[in-house]
Parts: structure tokens; C-alpha cells; sequence
């Protein structure tokens, strides 16, 4: 224990927060990494379509993983640089095999390299249909398209990945998550929204027609605004699955970047929480639009956070991270988004809530507004400080090292 951590401890104990609780709580907190970061959302398969679904990663730094054994040797480093238990979220299209099955003949065997690498390494799995980057997806309509043809061979995917992600957290004894999301939209103004909500809704249902225990799977769906190409209608939009979650009792997810941007996500987890048993976060930071760059300790980050600890909504939250630049280190780029997350949470359980909630309660908001600017200047960074030194990963210069020098091995590839 350092000096610091000491006078941090005994400041916070003067606010009537206990440091060590907020760090016991801290590591029950497990965050879903996305798998994609690690190579621009390119995946595993050998491609037959064009289209990214309106999903743009840009830039071109060096080191990008390019088959599963560098994206779990760079998974590996950076959950080495990131205190706590964690899980990885996968895409179905990074299948490990050297068979190379279409969308819709992927199966659990073609995974299990994943499942025997998270079960050495004590992680959860999370898992996504990919209904984008294929032939059938070029159009940017899926279980949407008018075609009933196409809608099958999605239908048939959705399934299988349901139970893949149903398999996976039975193996782990961990429920997957199978989240999903599809690019299906309208790039000008539609005649027949409805025609095409109808569509995606009866697609979802036959996907998620066998019931399978709680204990193994859950179920979730991501809304959006607009996508690339699409700007003039998502079938998917957050109507349309906040219905959907209420009425079929899936998890909602909902993705920090796939609102306006002006709209605080925050601010919709309470009443979301009313209605929808599971939430899925998918964490990222739009800038000027979707544009999925490195989460940041920011306002909206900490709003977050702090919603999540007030709200007591952790207990059912699942928190995933959807971020993707390839113009840094993509390793670097998920050390910096999870403990970024982890920062946000540990302070939001170091905040004097009980306090601030009653001084709301009492009508007192001089008093709201005093605690809470008087709360910034808490010293959170010795806490974190001392959560990193017993977890033993670096922070501040030894951090930069640490990541410069894994980069500097990766760079060579190709
Ligand atoms: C796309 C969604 C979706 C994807 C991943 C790769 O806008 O946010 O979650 O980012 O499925
Ligand atoms: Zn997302």
C-alpha cells in the first residue's frame, strides 16, 4: 500500500466513502472486449461480399492481427495491461477452422479454439451474429429483404449463432450474450416502412423461437440511427427494438454511438430499466457520427458510470465496449477503452452518493451542486493507482512503455 493510497483512503473515509469497497465492488465489474478492435473489423472468413454494412474502420497503422493466434496473443497482452476478470465478445465471422463454412452452415465446432483459450484464461464469451461484410448483406437488407430467400439464409445464421453463444456460455458457465444487430436500411426515403419492420420482426422471432435457459444465453438487440448508406431509414431503429425487447423480453442493447449525438445514453438507462430486464451496453464514442473512436474518460463516459452505480442497474447490465481505430495501436487502443470503463465505474462508486441522493431529495440543489464540484477534486487517481499496483499492471510512463514496446513487436506484419 503507498502513501498516497493512505491519504486518499482517509479523505474519502472524511466523505463517508469506503476506498476499499469501491475497489472490491470494482472487480466484480466484468467488461465484454470486442474482439474487433484488433483487426478493423475484418474477421476470419474468406469474404464474398463488399459491403462493410455502413461500418467504417480508418486508418492504416502497422500491426493489425491477422488470423486468431495474433488476435489472442494481442488479446493476451492487453489483458495483462488491464486489472480484473473480463470477457471477449466475438463476431461470428472470426470462426477459427480451416473449414470455410457460409453464414449459414457456421457451427460451435468451428469456435472452440476460442472457448479452450477463454477457459484457460478464466474469461466469458460473448457472441454476435454478423449480418454484415457478405454478398447476401451488399444490398444492406437482411432479415429485412423483401426476398424471403434471403431472409432464410439469415434467419438459418441467426440461429446458428444463438446457438453457438448458447454453447459457449454453457462450456463457461457463464450466459453468452448473442447480440444482434443488422445493417438493414434504406439509403433514400422508403414508401413501405412498415412492410420492412414487419419483415425484421417475424425474421427475429423465428430466429429466437426455441427457448434456451437464461443460464446459458441471452438474447439482445442493437438499435441504430442511420449508417453509411442507409441515411434515410434503419429498419432497426430504437423504437422499433425498445418494443421489441419490451414485448419478447430480450436484453436491449444500446450503443453510445447510435443516437443523436446530443441525446445522452445515460439519461436512458433509467427508464429503459422500467421496462427491459437486460441491458447491454455497447460503449463507444461518436464524434460528429458514429464513428466508434477509443472511449475516453469523459463526461459521457462518467454520466455512464454513474448511472450504472446510482441506479444500482450493474446487477443487469452487461457493459461491451464498440470501438475501432486503426489509425493506433489496437492493442493500445483496448488497454485505453478498458480502464478507461473501469476508471469511470471506480469513480462513480467513489462518489458520496448517499449524500448527494438525499441532498436531491430534500430539494437542496445548492447543496447537490456544492458536493458534487467539490467531488472532482477527489484524489480517484490514488485509488486507481493502488488497484493497478495490486492487480500488478503499469500505469502513467510505465503504461506508454509497456504498450510502445508490444507495438514496436507487432509492427512488422504485413
Ligand atoms: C454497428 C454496431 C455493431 C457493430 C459490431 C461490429 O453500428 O454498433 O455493434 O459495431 O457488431
Ligand atoms: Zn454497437
Amino acid at each position: 500500500m503507498t502513501n498516497s493510497y493512505d491519504s486518499a483512503r482517509a479523505q474519502f473515509a472524511d466523505w463517508g466513502v469506503d476506498t476499499e469497497a469501491a475497489l472490491a465492488a470494482l472487480t466484480t465489474v466484468p467488461i465484454s472486449v470486442h474482439c474487433w478492435q484488433g483487426d478493423d473489423v475484418a474477421g476470419f472468413e474468406t469474404k464474398t461480399g463488399t459491403s462493410g454494412g455502413g461500418i467504417q474502420a480508418t486508418g492504416n497503422h502497422p500491426g493489425r492481427a491477422r488470423n486468431p493466434d495474433e488476435l489472442r496473443a494481442d488479446l493476451d497482452f492487453a489483458f495483462a495491461q488491464i486489472p480484473g476478470k473480463h470477457r471477449l465478445n466475438l463476431h461470428a465471422c472470426y470462426l477459427d477452422s480451416d473449414e470455410n463454412p457460409d453464414r449459414d452452415a457456421i457451427a460451435y465446432h468451428h469456435f472452440t479454439p476460442w472457448v479452450d483459450w477463454a477457459k484457460d484464461n478464466g474469461l466469458g464469451l460473448d457472441f454476435n451474429p454478423t449480418f454484415f461484410a457478405h454478398a447476401k448483406a451488399d444490398d444492406n437488407l437482411t432479415l429485412s429483404h423483401p426476398d424471403a430467400g434471403v431472409r432464410d439464409f439469415w434467419i438459418e445464421h441467426g440461429k446458428r449463432c444463438r446457438e453457438i453463444a448458447a454453447t459457449m456460455g454453457r462450456e463457461l458457465g457463464s450466459a453468452a450474450v448473442n447480440n444482434i444487430w443488422v445493417p438493414d436500411g434504406s439509403k433514400d426515403t422508403p414508401v413501405d416502412r412498415m412492410a420492412a419492420r414487419r419483415r425484421l420482426e417475424a425474421s427475429l422471432d423465428a430466429i429466437m423461437a426455441d427457448k434456451l435457459p437464461k443460464s446459458e444465453l441471452i438474447d439482445a438487440v442493437e438499435s441504430k440511427l442511420f449508417g453509411i448508406g442507409v441515411e434515410s431509414m434503419t429498419v432497426g431503429s430504437h423504437e422499433f427494438y425498445l418494443g421489441y425487447a419490451i414485448r419478447k423480453g430480450t436484453a436491449l442493447c444500446l450503443d453510445m454511438g447510435h443516437f443523436h449525438p446530443t441525446e445522452s445514453v445515460a439519461d436512458k438507462l433509467s427508464s429503459v430499466a422500467l421496462s427491459v430486464e437486460d441491458i447491454l451496453l455497447h460503449v463507444s464514442r461518436p464524434v460528429r457520427w458514429d464513428s466508434d473512436h477509443v472511449i475516453l474518460l469523459n463526461d459521457d463516459l462518467l454520466a455512464m458510470a454513474q448511472e450504472l452505480v446510482f441506479a444500482d442497474l450493474l446487477p443487469r447490465t452487461r457493459i461491451g465496449l464498440d470501438f475501432f481505430d486503426a489509425t493506433i495501436s489496437r492493442t493500445a487502443a483496448w488497454v485505453i477503452g478498458v480502464r478507461n470503463m473501469q476508471k469511470a465505474l471506480l469513480r462513480a462508486f467513489l462518489l458520496p452518493q448517499t449524500q448527494l441522493k438525499a441532498m436531491e431529495e430534500m430539494l437542496d440543489f445548492t447543496g447537490r451542486l456544492v458536493l458534487s464540484e467539490e467531488a472532482r477534486d477527489l484524489p480517484f487517481a490514488a485509488v486507481w493507482a493502488e488497484h493497478c499496483a495490486r492487480a500488478d499492471v503499469p500505469t502513467g510512463t510505465h503504461l506508454l512503455a509497456t504498450l510502445e514496446s508490444y507495438q514496436a513487436k507487432v509492427a512488422g506484419r504485413g
